[in-house]
């Protein structure tokens, strides 16, 4: 196979880039790669894919039976895969390598409110640098609903594909009209990256996801694509368990395009019509310098401009700098202080909804939100 995506300059650059992944096993973030595959956008700005369609989340506590909420998380849930999955082939022709964050690296955003939706808030704080855990909590107030989660990633590298096992989860909450609260427990997809000897990666789903819910509902995510089950990339099949065991629905389709009841054969997801984006504050006018678009900045307009010698001189210094915070800190005795998130060792509401499908491992840490942050404008 010729890497026909490669601009033949950055050939060997990318081979010797996939013979260090293959031979490694971990966090790639610190692997350097060509120009070609370099995004100019941190992974701080990931988690506000799950808000791109604000008003299917805002819907969900209007649900007026646990089947009915049950229905609307699968539904928001499986909306938001194709923005999260594959936004970074419509928007730059491929997957790419994202800028890796550093620690305390902030991504504030908004949805603002529309046709009665409410708006919609978005925290993320890098937690941790060494391994990568990005922490987040999404909240529309006006319809009581909010996600708080992590993610980090374990790779591997398998066959001519890297293997990205997600790591952490995500508990979203509802305050229903009678002041019940109920939760949604989440667990995330593996992925495969494909494409890379072609030199244009892409991302498949694989495997089993979940989400488990407060009220005894189950919504059971399988995933495959070309070559499985239908043969058709970005498939999904869903089952929803009523609290007896017993499944109430299955749903087949794409989650990049649309999907079905397979009893009905009435529509469940259409992801067709455009989503939103989310609004951040001006660069210039506005943000601090631990703000994702104005620390990276430079390095961004590089990326963009095709000026990869100032990109990588401008993230040095912000690497350089980095290793000197964390040297003075050694030498003080102090310890980096989280801004808006408090690590706990276990999650009860993990380890309860967990039980679920019984999730693996049984216990997980969690990162809680202290509704301390700076409204956006
Ligand atoms: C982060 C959490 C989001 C979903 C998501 C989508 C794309 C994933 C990203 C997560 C983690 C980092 C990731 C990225 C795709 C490529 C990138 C795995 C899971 C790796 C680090 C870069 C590999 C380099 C190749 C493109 C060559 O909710």
């Amino acid at each position: 196979t010729e890497p026909v995506a490669v601009p033949p300059a950055q050939r060997s650059s990318w081979t010797s880039f996939l013979k260090a992944i293959a031979s490694f096993s971990g966090d790639l973030s610190s692997l350097t790669a060509p120009p070609f595959i370099l995004s100019p956008v941190s992974l701080t700005e990931f988690p506000a894919y799950w808000c791109e369609r604000p008003a299917l989340f805002a819907a969900i506590p209007e649900g007026k039976t646990n089947e009915e909420r049950a229905l609307a998380v699968l539904k928001w849930f499986i909306s938001t895969l194709k923005g999260q999955y594959t936004s970074r082939n419509e928007t730059m022709g491929m997957e790419k390598k994202p800028l890796n964050p550093v620690l305390g690296e902030l991504f504030y955003g908004y949805w603002p409110d529309k046709d009665g939706r409410g708006r919609t808030d978005l925290v993320v704080e890098q937690v941790s640098h060494h391994p990568p855990i990005t922490a987040y909590y999404i909240a529309n107030e006006t319809k009581k609903v909010a996600l708080q989660g992590h993610n980090a990633q374990k790779t591997s590298f398998s066959g001519a594909s890297i293997i990205v096992k997600q790591i952490g989860h995500a508990t979203l909450t509802i305050t229903l009209p009678d002041g019940k609260k109920e939760q949604y427990l989440m667990t995330l997809p593996r992925l495969v990256i494909a494409g890379l000897l072609m030199g244009s990666p892409y991302i498949e789903l694989s495997e089993t996801s979940y989400i488990a819910s407060s009220t005894g509902w189950l919504s059971t995510i399988e995933y495959s694509g070309r070559g499985y089950f239908s043969g058709k990339a970005h498939t999904f099949k869903a089952t929803v368990t009523a609290p007896s065991g017993q499944t109430i629905h299955t749903i087949d389709g794409q989650w990049d395009t649309t999907s079905k009841f397979r009893k009905t054969g009435a529509e469940f997801t259409n992801v067709l019509s455009p989503k939103e984006e989310v609004t951040v504050a001006p660069i210039e006018a506005q943000q601090d310098a631990f703000e994702s678009r104005k620390l990276w900045e430079k390095v961004a307009q590089g990326i963009r401009g095709g000026d990869f010698e100032m990109a990588s001189r401008e993230k040095s210094k912000i690497e350089n700098e980095q290793r000197q915070r964390r040297k003075d800190e050694v030498a003080k005795g102090e310890k980096w202080a989280l801004k808006h998130f408090v690590r706990v060792e276990s999650d009860p509401e993990y380890e309860q909804m967990g039980r679920l499908f019984n999730a693996q491992p049984p216990i997980e840490d969690t990162y809680v939100f202290q509704h301390n942050a700076p409204p956006v404008a």
